[in-house]
């Protein structure tokens, strides 16, 4: 079903319109309520009179995730704290993490586009949606909560964690809809198995599912093991959270972007310069729309390739391949955005390790699992035993209290970690999408 209908099906050309028109407001806005922008425009030496067109939006200067570092926690919002209902945070490079705020009426829109999403995934008024995916400071919670209601669908607010009473849950209220990361829809089929549960004759029609890299053979995986029809749907919460696009549940080959908020570009992620649609890049965002935190031409480091030919759906809306790749080192450690430089920053804090250091990811029980290798130092070596499992224990704690991932600290001897003579390969990526 398409949610709204006009502004999904729009011509291109009346689209466009509306794209410039809100870009124009946009630039002005940031302008003078930002000082981060207005600081950014006049070293360009551009004026927000002088965005004529769509494609001078590539006249406007790129915003880093580095900017929202510099101007944490609030310098980049663009309207007075009394107005903002809403904060959430993702993690970021150091401990700081990228906070996100939002007016009622970005709390609106974010509904309004959860809504769209839910309903391109084929769901609808009256279904029952399982969602799964964490409530708090991450946007996917709560995003998909109020989209949900915003449908007419009754949402079981349930969270992550808890996988067997999850599955109790779904036995006995008969969801029709899954939200969830696909490793944990992967997760709620193998406990249901050992639960005595048939998955496949529970009510569930399909899964939405993103927030982390997944595959067409994981897609396969779900779809087989629990009965479903699964689809992607990819956002971040710098642009809104989820709800920045979706794939149709009649094509499921491309996320569709919703073009009247978000502006989506491709750009060569060490050049800057565009990428045609068809060819692989970097995605951009410019949000349209928002009040209290818009981005302009904000970097995502996520690589993928925009295709504007007509989908069956019906949908006009750009669409966007799966999530191929990142052009940083950031991980997605069970939902967690992780930088191994977060880590390393814990362990270097301490003296009775040594900067040598190796993290292996890997998936078991169709769960994420880290575990830090990490070289002792030559004088805590002699230490006895038990002193080492403490200090890998309270490595353990220091990078969960930092990052909120639990991890498995292996202290390894002094000088075993293998040494580059290049660009030392610190990570271990075993997990098989
Ligand atoms: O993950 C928002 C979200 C919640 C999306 C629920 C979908 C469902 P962040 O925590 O800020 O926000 O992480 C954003 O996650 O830059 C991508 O690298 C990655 N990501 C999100 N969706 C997908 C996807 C949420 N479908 C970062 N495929 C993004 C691959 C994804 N990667």
């Amino acid at each position: 079903m398409i949610y709204d209908k006009e502004l999904e099906t729009l011509p291109r050309h009346a689209l466009e319109a509306i794209k410039l028109k809100r870009l124009q407001d946009l630039v002005e806005r940031v302008y003078a309520t930002v000082p981060f922008y207005k600081k950014a425009f006049d070293e360009k030496g551009i004026k927000p009179d002088e965005i004529r067109s769509l494609e001078d939006l590539q006249k406007l200067p790129f915003t880093l995730k580095q900017d929202l570092r510099d101007n944490y926690p609030f310098a980049m919002f663009a309207t007075p704290m009394e107005k903002v209902v809403r904060i959430h945070a993702s993690s970021g490079t150091t401990g700081k993490p990228t906070v996100v705020g939002y007016t009622q009426k970005d709390i609106d829109t974010w509904s309004e586009l959860m809504a769209r999403t839910l309903a391109a995934a084929g769901a609808h008024k009256g279904d029952i949606v399982h969602n799964a995916y964490g409530y708090g400071l991450f946007t996917g919670g709560l995003g998909f909560h109020y989209g949900a209601e915003r449908l007419g669908a009754s949402v079981i607010p349930v969270s992550g964690g808890n996988t067997k009473r999850q599955v109790l849950l779904m036995k006995d209220f008969g969801p029709t809809v899954l939200t969830c990361t696909p490793s944990y829809a992967l997760r709620l089929g193998e406990v249901a198995a050992e639960e005595g549960v048939d998955f496949r004759s529970l009510k569930f029609r399909v899964g939405v599912c993103g927030a982390e890299p997944w595959s067409e053979s994981m897609r396969e995986e779900i779809e087989n093991k629990l009965g479903i029809d699964a689809v992607d749907i990819y956002g971040l919460s710098e642009i809104i959270g989820p709800g920045v696009s979706v794939e149709c549940i009649e094509a499921k080959q491309g996320l569709h972007v919703f073009e009247d908020h978000f502006i989506v570009e491709t750009i060569h992620p060490e050049t800057g310069e565009s990428v045609p649609y068809g060819e692989p890049g970097e995605l951009v965002f410019t949000t349209l729309t928002k009040e209290a935190f818009p981005l302009i031409r904000y970097r995502t480091r996520d690589l993928s390739v925009l295709n504007q030919e007509p989908c069956k759906c019906g949908r006009t809306l750009v669409r966007m391949g799966r999530i191929t790749g990142r052009s940083d080192d950031m991980l997605i450690i069970r939902g967690v955005n992780v930088f191994p430089s977060q880590i390393e920053s814990v362990l270097l804090a301490r003296k009775d390790v040594a900067p040598y250091y190796l993290l292996i990811i890997d998936r078991k029980e169709h769960l994420d699992t880290l575990e830090v290798d990490v070289e002792i130092t030559e004088e805590a070596f002699s230490g006895a035993v038990k002193d080492l499992q403490s200090v890998e224990r309270d490595i353990e704690k220091d990078i969960k209290d930092l990052l909120g991932v639990s991890c498995t600290v292996r202290l390894v001897e002094p000088r075993t970690i293998q040494r580059s003579e290049g660009k030392a390969q610190r990570v271990i990526d075993k997990r098989k999408l």
